[in-house]
């Protein structure tokens, strides 16, 4: 069965809305299979975005990331990742689709609350990052 990583930012940990994310995700149908609430290391938030590293938003994005705890979701389920991304929205809070939770949470493009894989290949690594390759579900 396909896996994919959904993080609760800095933002939407800060504003407690851990609970009404999970909520949303779970009212989703989407089944909830590993948690973990980690505060990112300089070095591994890089690590993890390493992909962002020469854009001009990475520093940012970093500073952002690294600035209070995060929780980490691993959701399972048929087509989870593309149900996953359609259930956040589109990078940008403002242009978000209506009813997604980077629309109703969101505060700009990099505080945009939550992040999720963007394809089954991104899953693998992500889940791995947070927790170990032999925790993966497949
Ligand atoms: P998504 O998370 O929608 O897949 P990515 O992978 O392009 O978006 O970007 C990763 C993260 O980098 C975003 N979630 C956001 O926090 C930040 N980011 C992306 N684009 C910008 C931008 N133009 N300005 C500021 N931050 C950005």
């Amino acid at each position: 069965m396909e896996s994919t990583l959904l993080l609760i930012k800095p933002d939407g940990v800060e504003r407690k809305l851990v609970g009404d994310i999970i909520k949303k995700l779970e009212n989703s149908g989407l089944e909830i299979i590993n948690m973990r609430m980690v505060h990112l290391t300089q070095d591994e938030a890089e690590k993890f975005y390493s992909i962002h590293k020469d854009k001009f938003f990475f520093r940012e994005l970093i500073r952002y990331v690294t600035r209070e705890k995060i929780v980490a979701i691993e959701l399972k389920g048929k087509d989870v990742v593309r149900r996953t991304r359609l259930l956040i929205g589109g990078t940008d809070p403002k242009e978000a689709e209506e009813e997604t939770i980077r629309a109703i949470c969101g505060i700009s493009k990099t505080e945009n609350t939550v992040h999720a894989s963007d394809s089954k290949k991104t899953a693998k690594r992500e889940i791995e990052f947070f927790f170990g390759s032999r925790n993966i579900h497949e």
